[in-house]
């Protein structure tokens, strides 16, 4: 049978401001196309479908459409979990209504997968049972069982972990443990003839990070050792990480499939995917299906000014990025300067100036004293500025406003 994984949706997402949701759009018709080439019997989502907890309702739109296709008329289940960006109850506000086309919707730790669906999709989606944080399904021949953990806060976990814990490093053990034992009650169901899954939403010690992951925990990292997964489990879904990766020294396959975009300019160059899993209850295999729906994140350098990046623009190069611009510069742009560039490439997002000749600073301040007003501004604005020169309007106008100043003063 085969399983998609996928994680990190972050529908409604915005980079510097700008829209990402036809990407998203574009990312979920492609995942579509894939369950339907593939053939795939179960979708699996492991969190941080939204953003944010209080979603733009266009993004709820897309989720809502984009599920009710990948569910295929109850013919296809899709199980999804909340992360630690999303809002367990309002994700499963949809509960009633999303059981009754296979979709399973599970917000917090504990919670019991109920499916409602019409007798005629039963040869393909079945649940046998469920219970807190696990369920057996009949999908098509298969047996499959998963345990399934939503993202485990502490809160969310709704059991104190502080009774006899003093330090930080036995409270990060404590909720390691906790982990462990909450994935171990569920994989003590499996039965050796069903197809062993578990999915979760967590950050196991020693994962790549990203910058477009907002710590998992306010206020110290929880994170969850390698070796608090079930041994007994074939594959593990999980989801917080953004860059695809498998997790190492797990005692079974444990796997981040990723974001399906680039979030941040941290994740430029990375390659985007879903994880395709071909398993039966004895073996399985997994390959990296690439998305194309994101545009690239890129970073230009460049050393030689505006003239450079003008001559790149004119190139067409990276005409379809998003980028993020280093500009080396003797004077800061001019305003007019800033929106021609961003004319020339709608993509770029943020222009950060590095200034070639950092001025040397340091007067000293008997020799500061006899400067005229205006000279000491320069030397103010230039410290301020990473060495950059003031335009001849700023210092006219810094001048007008001190003498107007100077006059209220006056007057006062
Ligand atoms: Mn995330």
């Amino acid at each position: 049978m085969r399983i998609l994984h996928t994680s990190d949706w972050h529908l409604g997402r915005t980079l510097e401001g700008r829209s990402r949701l036809p990407e998203q759009e574009a990312f979920l018709a492609e995942l579509c196309d894939i369950a339907d080439d593939t053939d795939a019997r179960l979708i699996l989502v492991a969190g941080d479908i939204f953003d944010t907890v209080n979603p733009p309702a266009a993004a709820e739109e897309l989720f809502y459409e984009a599920v009710s296709r990948l569910g295929a008329d109850g013919r296809r289940l899709v199980l999804i979990i909340a992360g630690n960006h999303d809002n367990p109850e309002r994700l499963c506000a949809a509960a009633p209504l999303a059981g009754k086309q296979g979709i399973l919707l599970l917000g917090k730790p504990g919670e019991v997968p109920m499916l409602t669906l019409p007798a005629e999709t039963a040869d393909a989606v079945r649940l046998l049972g469920s219970g807190p944080g696990w369920c057996d399904l009949q999908l098509g021949d298969e047996r499959v069982q998963v345990v399934a953990l939503p993202y485990p806060s502490e809160a969310r976990l709704d059991a104190a972990l502080v009774d006899g814990v003093e330090t930080e490093s036995e409270l990060q053990a404590a909720y390691s443990d906790r982990v462990r034992q909450m994935l171990a009650q569920g994989a003590s169901r499996y039965a050796t003839d069903a197809i062993r899954l578990g999915i979760s939403h967590l950050f196991v010690t020693g994962g790549v990070e990203s910058d477009s992951e907002r710590p998992i925990q306010v206020g110290g990292a929880f994170t969850v050792s390698p070796r608090a997964f079930p041994a007994e489990a074939q594959y593990v879904a999980l989801g917080h990480l953004h860059k695809a990766q498998q997790v190492r020294s797990a005692p079974g396959h444990v796997r981040y499939s990723g974001t399906p975009l680039a979030y941040s300019f941290s994740e430029a160059g990375q390659a985007k995917s879903v994880t395709l899993l071909e398993a039966t209850p004895s073996a399985f295999t997994t390959k990296e299906i690439l998305l194309s729906a994101g545009k690239p994140l890129v970073r230009w350098r460049a050393t030689e000014g505006p003239a450079q990046v003008e001559e790149w623009c004119n190139e067409g190069r990276d005409s379809n990025a998003w980028v993020d611009l280093e500009i080396h510069l003797h004077t800061s742009l001019s305003l007019e300067e800033t929106a021609r560039l961003k004319r020339m490439h709608p993509g770029l997002v943020s222009i950060r100036p590095v200034f070639a000749a950092q001025t040397e600073l340091a007067v000293a301040a008997d020799e500061r004293a006899g400067l005229p007003i205006d000279e000491l501004f320069v030397l103010f604005y230039q410290q301020r500025n990473a060495g950059a020169q003031p335009a001849d309007e700023t210092v006219r106008l810094f001048l007008e406003l001190l003498h107007k100043a100077q006059e209220s003063d006056d007057t006062a």
